[in-house]
Parts: C-alpha cells; structure tokens; sequence
C-alpha cells in the first residue's frame, strides 16, 4: 500500500438499467471491467473497479440496475445487491440519461432520501443530442428532484465530462489511506472476468429474452506453459433452462456459437495479455434462474458478487 495516497473512498454508481452505469465505469479505468449491452439488465454482480492516481483512490461499484419489480429470485438478488450498496458508501453518482425522466428514475430518487452520502447526478448520452442548448431544460428539471452536490452533462461512449466527473468525486472523497494495492483495478477473479465476457457476447447475440435465462460456469482455467508460447486454456459451460434454448444458442451449423466463442476470446486475449484457447458447452439446467440454492451454487451470493 503507497504512503502518498492521501484520499480514498468507495463511490457507488446507480441509476435505472440500460442508462450506462457500466460504460462509465469501463470509460474510467480505461478497460472492460464490467459487461455492457443494449439489454437491461446486462450487470448481474456487484463489481469494484479501482482507480488510483493522483493521491487518490476511487472505488466504483458496479450495481445491477434497481427494478421495480422482483419477480424471480435472480431479480430479487439483483435488486437486494443495488439498494444494499447506497448506504455503504461515501459517494453516489446517479446517472440519468438526457432527455429522457421516466418513472424508474423517479423511484431511484425515492430511494436517495435514506442516503447520507453526497450525490452527483450524471446526466449521461449526452452524445446523443446534437444541440446541446436542448439540455438546458432538462439539467434544470432534473436538478430541482433532489438536492444534489452537482448535475453534470456527460458521455460515458466518448469520455467527454467524464475528467470533471472524477475531479468532483475526488473532491467529495474523505481522507484516507490505499485499500487496495495500487496496480489492482477490480475485486473479481479472471475466472469471473472470462465468464463475463462470454456473458456480455452472448447478451449482445441473443434475441429477446434467452440470455436472461442463461449462466456461465468456468469449468477450468489453467496456463499451459509447455509450448514456446504460454497458452490460457478456459473450459465455460453456457448452462440454459430448456433444450430448445440449446438449439437457439448454438445456431444453425453451429454459427452462434462459434461466433460467440470467437468474439469472447478475443477480448480475453486482450484483458489477459495471452493466447487464449476457448472451449465452450451448453448444457441445459432446468429453471435455475428462480432456484435460490442454484444460484448459490453459481456464485451469485449476496457476501462474495
Ligand atoms: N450514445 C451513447 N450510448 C451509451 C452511452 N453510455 C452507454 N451507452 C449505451 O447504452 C447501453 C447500456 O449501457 P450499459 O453501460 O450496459 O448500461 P447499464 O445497464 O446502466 O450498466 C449500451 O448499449 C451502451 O453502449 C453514451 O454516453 N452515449
Ligand atoms: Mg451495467
């Protein structure tokens, strides 16, 4: 741990699925530590991503976005990881996205009255609106919700407003020493990486609601050093709840699954900085995504995600 770390803290980033919590946090530190898509509820775990610089040590946590409704046990688990976090941090950065006030949005401010922490609202896509005079109404509506340390605009894709995102959060962090080493940038195994990202491709694939009933389990994760070139060999089973599922995963000729192997390996090549061998199964599980003790035994725990 460095002695010239004068600030740290833990900053928590909420806010209605599908509004970028992900892709700020990926924006941030530079590299993909939390799987995105064009789906909600692409983020299932909790997830730290750690940033260190400047004397100051940010760490982000990654929610799953906060449902209205909580109708099997994986959105309850989701929903229990989301509201948890707000009171254990020192920071909350609530994202919104510009234009666009829904009911969801409103419930999260609901939410913000328990909190103590000072809360900075991002208004994110900013990208999106070509005038940015347009804004103007919207930061001042959304401003007037609650009482908020600031309302800045952002863009999570192109990074613009994210510099001064993290200024003010380094502003608002208390005193402290590193929790963290200073290399580390997430609290999470490269297993549970690698089992993301075939997540994330198979979120990005898939059609309307399979990826929601499927998990990924890594069944082996070993660096073969024998060769001239050391070779990551990962085993994953893609498990999912009925047979027909299988068919659709694995697509006609087995197209979507080569395609997402191949998509998936070569993102793991990049986050682990080797050649990476990629073995992939689907198995079918029946109905594991409303079996609390199933999802135990799959790692979403309320201690350890
Ligand atoms: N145009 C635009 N799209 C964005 C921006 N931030 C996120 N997205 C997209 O919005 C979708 C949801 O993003 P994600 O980070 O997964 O949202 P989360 O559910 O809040 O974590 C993805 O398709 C992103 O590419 C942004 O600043 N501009
Ligand atoms: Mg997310």
């Amino acid at each position: 741990m460095s002695k010239d770390i004068n600030k740290s803290g833990f900053i928590a980033l909420i806010g209605r699925p599908n509004v970028g919590k992900s892709t700020l946090l990926n924006y941030m530190l530079g590299q993909k530590i939390s799987i995105t898509s064009h789906k909600p509820q692409t983020t299932r775990h909790r997830i730290l991503g750690i940033k260190t610089e400047n004397g100051v040590q940010a760490i982000y946590i990654d929610t799953p976005g906060l449902h209205s409704t909580a109708k099997n046990a994986m959105n309850r688990y989701m929903n229990k990881t989301a509201k948890n976090v707000l009171h254990e941090v020192d920071v909350v950065i609530f994202l919104v996205e510009a234009g666009c006030w829904t009911k969801e949005d409103a419930s999260v401010v609901d939410k913000l009255k328990q909190v103590k922490a000072p809360v900075v609202m991002v208004v994110n896509k900013v990208d999106t609106v070509k005038d940015k005079g347009d804004l103007l109404p919207f930061i001042k509506d959304v401003s007037g919700q609650y009482e908020f340390s600031e309302v800045l605009p952002v863009s999570a894709m192109n990074g613009e407003g994210v510099e001064r995102l993290e200024q003010i959060v380094a502003d608002l962090l208390p005193e402290g020493p590193a929790l963290y080493s200073e290399e580390q940038v997430t609290d999470k195994t490269e297993r549970f990486m690698a089992a993301e990202l075939i997540r994330e491709k198979l979120m990005r694939t898939l059609r309307q609601e399979i990826p929601y009933s499927l998990t990924v389990e890594i069944e082996n994760f070993e660096l073969d050093t024998s060769g001239k070139k050391e070779i990551l060999n990962i085993g994953a089973v893609i498990w999912v709840e009925r047979p027909g599922q299988k068919g659709i995963v694995i697509g006609k000729d087995g197209e979507n699954l080569k395609s997402i192997g191949k998509q998936a390996r070569i993102d793991m090549e990049k986050s682990f900085d080797h050649k990476v061998f990629l073995n992939l199964w689907v198995k079918v599980k029946d109905g594991w995504s409303d079996n609390e003790r199933i999802l135990k035994s799959l790692g979403y725990n309320d201690e350890g995600c």
